[in-house]
């Protein structure tokens, strides 16, 4: 019965390798060095597959993986159909805001009642956040560098994951309102789970028992 894993490069990758070391399970190759996507582990029934961030719920959702670790802001967006979330991770940590270009009235504009332009790569947590607020948006849905459509006139808001703000500084954008905290999660393919119940329920466990000691 073997185990599939969906990651994404970068700091999910890095900061699961802990967690997997928990559960025993170690990558054999250094995956940032390498342009293969499939990674054997030091378990013969266990490897690890490199996809995009906002992937890994899709993998997982269709099987191509039985578990995965994805970003609370990927989850939202897919929707989480079939997927068992057992686990806040508490990794990749960073959070959701609203950003304007320095010196844009962002009070007055969401007062006025007037439509708010807003380009995001989040268009699910944007309209439920705006929609809450009874803010009417235009939305432009982008795939990257966000920071680029308030400089450009593009829009008049961005909505971003941020972390230490300095994107934001560099690019002269200031954070107007945090929308929520994000961090990582694990989630599992539902019918694996009962497949594969033994082999998943130990790294579940596993997991869990290295976040409690944190
Ligand atoms: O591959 P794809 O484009 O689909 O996804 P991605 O580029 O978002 O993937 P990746 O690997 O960059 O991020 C994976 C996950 O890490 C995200 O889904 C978040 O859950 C989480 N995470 C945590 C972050 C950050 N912190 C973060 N800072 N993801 C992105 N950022 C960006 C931020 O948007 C900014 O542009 O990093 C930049 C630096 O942030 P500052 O505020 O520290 O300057
Ligand atoms: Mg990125």
């Amino acid at each position: 019965m073997s185990i599939t894993i969906a990651l994404s490069k970068g700091r999910i990758y890095e900061e699961t390798l802990p967690l997997l070391a928990a559960a025993g399970i170690t990558v054999a190759e250094d995956p940032e060095k390498s342009r293969k996507l499939i990674f054997p582990t030091n378990q013969p029934d266990v490897r690890v597959v490199l996809v995009r961030a906002s992937d890994v719920p899709v993998y997982v959702q269709y099987g191509g993986a039985d578990l995965g670790v994805s970003g609370l802001d990927s989850l939202i967006e897919h929707g989480g159909q079939g997927l068992y979330q057992p686990l806040d991770l508490q990794i990749a940590k960073c959070r959701v805001s609203v950003a304007v270009r320095a010196g844009f009235d962002y009070e007055a504009a969401v007062q006025q009642g007037a439509r708010l332009k807003v380009a995001t790569k989040y268009t699910t947590i944007a309209r439920e956040f705006f929609a809450q607020k009874g803010v009417h948006v235009d939305m432009v849905k982008l795939y990257g560098s966000m920071e680029l459509a308030p400089l450009t006139g593009m829009a008049d808001a961005i909505v971003d994951l941020v972390s230490t703000g300095n994107t934001l500084k560099a690019n002269d954008l200031v954070e107007v309102e945090r929308i929520m905290d994000i961090s990582s999660r694990l989630v599992v393919n539902q019918a694996s789970l009962k497949l594969k119940q033994a082999p998943l329920r130990h790294i579940i466990d596993s997991f869990a028992r290295a976040i409690a000691q944190d």
